[in-house]
């Protein structure tokens, strides 16, 4: 399965019109850190990969959102690769970082959904997401595409740079095949969501907590509820709520959780405690057949378990859902948000 993934990334490249892949692939291999730029949900997709590449190849990852990068004097040099992530391939902050990246002599790779784009072109090799156009403004399905492509990418630097033992890289590979039967499964909490948002349409605030891969997650379900229903919403690792966001906890405020089964699993219970006795509301997205987490929820959302490296592919799915329809129900055109552009081209 690796190799036909290996193959196909480099037959995409080619497609890129990038030529060199052996070479590419070498540097990629053998870089000594890889940079990754990307803005709004790209952005998160690149979080998760640093998690996934740190772990499972070891490469220092640093994960920069591409409006600031492309603004300062980064230190860059020839043995830095530098990941491109966007959907619409067209976001001029991605494209300035980019170049700037370039410039000072850095290798880049690019994530992109849409053939033939700005950032696909300007990149020296890449993979396509091929996720089909998102109808909507806000990414949602390239979002998953991009974990899945980031995934993969982290397996096979593990396997090349000898990091990911044989019988991980196997087991993570098969619970990869099992994710699209996964997926269809998490689509069908569809109709315990419209009642949860039933509940919650009037908030006018939420916090997401998230600890682990389930972080990045908990900042796009934040992103994905402000932008198409314009509730004020924050993610954040659940660990930093006692430095700040605690204060914000009492009887009005929803807090939604992504506490699944994985290595942080103990500390999320506790930031839960922390959350209902100071008389929060809790959503909870847990693994089904959980049942710490759902005799202290108000809510509990059950997703089908994974491997802890794959659960973003899933447990973003309900934060998307619960956008969806309070974003429905309070009367947002949630395919055009307000204030919000496909590609943001300047
Ligand atoms: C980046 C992005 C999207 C967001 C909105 C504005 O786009 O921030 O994540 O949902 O569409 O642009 P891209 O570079 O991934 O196309």
């Amino acid at each position: 399965i690796l190799d036909s993934m290996r193959g196909r990334m480099i037959a995409e490249s080619d497609h890129m019109m990038m030529g060199g892949i052996r070479e590419f692939e070498n540097k990629f291999v053998n870089a000594e850190r890889i940079i990754i730029v990307a803005c709004g949900t790209s952005w998160h997709a690149g979080l998760v990969a640093e998690y996934l590449i740190e772990d499972l190849a070891r490469i220092p990852v640093e994960v920069e959102y591409a409006s600031e990068f492309r603004y300062r004097n980064p230190i860059l040099s020839e043995r830095d690769i530098v990941v491109a992530i966007s959907q619409s391939g067209e976001t001029a902050d991605t494209l300035a970082a980019l170049e700037l990246a370039k410039s000072k002599g850095a290798t880049i790779f690019g994530i992109c959904n849409v053939v033939g784009s700005s950032i696909a072109r300007a990149t020296d090799a890449g993979a396509y997401t091929h996720a089909g156009p998102e109808i909507g403004v806000a990414s949602t399905k390239a979002f998953t595409a991009q974990v899945t492509v980031l995934s993969l990418i982290a397996m096979i630097l593990g396997s090349k740079r000898g990091t990911l033992e044989t019988t991980k890289l196997r087991q993570l590979m098969v619970e990869l095949e099992s994710i699209p039967a996964k997926v269809e499964k998490a689509l069908e909490l569809n109709d315990q969501i419209v009642q949860i948002s039933e509940q919650y349409k009037d908030a006018t605030n939420f916090l997401y907590l998230g600890r682990g891969y389930n972080f990045p997650v908990a900042l796009e379900g934040a992103l994905k509820l402000k932008e198409i229903s314009y509730i004020h919403a924050e993610g954040y690792p659940a660990a930093e709520m006692k430095h700040g966001p605690i204060a914000l906890i009492d009887q009005h405020m929803p807090v939604v959780v992504i506490a699944t089964k994985d290595s942080s699993y103990e500390k999320i219970v506790s930031n839960i405690q922390e959350v209902k006795a100071r008389k929060g509301r809790i959503i909870a997205v847990v693994t089904e057949g959980d049942t710490t987490i759902p005799a202290m929820a108000d809510h509990v959302i059950e997703i089908p378990e994974t491997s802890e490296h794959l659960v973003p592919l899933l447990s973003v799915i309900p934060l998307q859902l619960l956008s969806y329809h309070i974003a429905v129900m309070r009367g947002c055109n949630v395919d055009q948000p307000r204030n919000l552009a496909k590609s943001v081209t300047v």
